[in-house]
């Protein structure tokens, strides 16, 4: 199983590069090691296993954080109704989203991140995105609230990008355009 002993930080390239393409059907490696990603993020919700093993409770991984320069993600995440958003997907695109953001009023963080980097971080309010999921079967999901800004995070690591690159370097809090806050 994985632990943070297998999770990249910051510094490492791996993070700063543009993931490849999964050629599909996908290889029984990939699925393996995307199986892996979304037990990863499961066990470390778990309060017995997470303790046990030391994780980061931890909503969401993108294969880049643990070496694999492959566009794969995981998530598991409820919503602010308590609906669960658990996805183990292969090369996730983002189809649409609205012109109204969000960001979440206390900041993100980053499994790969071993420090705190204050400031709003602005994602699109709502997101399409289109995927295949780990049994091999295509999904199109509309997204909002905390599930949206995750996967833009994980989507976001794909393309090397960290959550502080968007966070405005003048004014870490200043209010983003057309945004509405996110409370936790
Ligand atoms: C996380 N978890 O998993 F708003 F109930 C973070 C860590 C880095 C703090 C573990 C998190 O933000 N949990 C959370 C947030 C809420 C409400 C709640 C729990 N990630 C995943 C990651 O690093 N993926 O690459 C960072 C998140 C920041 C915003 C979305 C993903
Ligand atoms: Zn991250």
């Amino acid at each position: 199983m994985l632990t943070m002993k297998d999770i990249v930080r910051e510094g490492h390239p791996v993070l700063r590069q543009k993931a490849n393409e999964v050629a599909l059907p996908p290889t029984e490696a990939d699925i393996h090691t995307l199986r892996s990603m979304i037990e990863f993020v499961m066990n470390s919700q778990n309060p017995e296993i997470a303790a046990q093993y030391e994780l980061r409770p931890g909503i969401g991984l993108a294969a880049p954080q643990i070496g694999v320069p492959k566009r794969m993600i995981a998530v598991h995440v409820a919503d602010h109704d308590g609906k669960l958003y658990s996805y183990a997907l292969f090369n996730p695109k983002i189809v649409s989203h609205s012109v109204e953001r969000s960001y979440l009023s206390g900041g993100e963080g980053c499994l790969s991140v071993d420090r705190a980097v204050s400031g709003y971080v602005p994602r699109y309010a709502r997101i399409t995105v289109k995927a295949t999921t780990v049994d091999g079967e295509e999904v199109k999901l509309r997204l909002k609230g905390l599930p949206a800004i995750v996967f833009q995070h994980e989507i976001d690591h794909l393309n090397g990008v960290m959550f502080y690159d968007h966070i405005n370097q003048d004014d870490p809090f200043a209010i983003p355009e057309n945004a509405t806050p996110l409370e936790r």
